[in-house]
């Protein structure tokens, strides 16, 4: 399947996040790359139903008694407009500040370096 989306900046809360030692490796883990510590926002159309695709769970943890939340992996292949690709993950946490039309997105290495990406760039998933 395929979805087209554009790039949108994000808060810059996904780089703390993914650079979580706890999630990092969990990341790995699930995906079997080492995900570059921020996020790839991409905005769609229409309301993304991850859970249609049969994501892999993953399960939230707590460090020094402050709790983070578990969510779901989604591995993809993410292209931008000039057919470059890579592989690479949608991450969905339970608890975010985006709606269901913003997918954050991680990969190996910093998406917008590697892909020329910049605001508002279309970008497309293919699941
Ligand atoms: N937000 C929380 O309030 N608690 C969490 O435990 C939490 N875990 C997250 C884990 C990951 C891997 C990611 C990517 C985000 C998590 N968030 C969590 C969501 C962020 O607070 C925020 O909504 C989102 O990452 C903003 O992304 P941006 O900086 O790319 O806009």
């Amino acid at each position: 399947m395929e979805i087209f989306g554009h790039v949108v900046s994000g808060l810059g809360e996904g780089k703390f996040f993914v650079g979580l030692t706890h999630y990092k490796n969990k990341f790995e883990e699930l995906t079997g790359f080492t995900p570059f510590e921020g996020t790839l926002n991409v905005k769609l159309k229409h309301n993304f139903n991850l859970d249609e695709f049969n994501p892999i769970e993953f399960d939230g943890f707590e460090i020094d008694g402050k709790k983070y939340f578990g969510g779901k992996v989604l591995l993809i292949k993410l292209f931008n407009k000039q057919g470059n690709s890579i592989n690479c993950a949608v991450v969905a946490p339970k608890k975010t500040d985006h709606s269901k039309k913003t997918l954050e997105i991680i990969a190996p290495i910093q998406l917008r370096k590697f892909l020329l990406l910049k605001n508002s760039d279309v970008v497309k998933l293919v699941i």
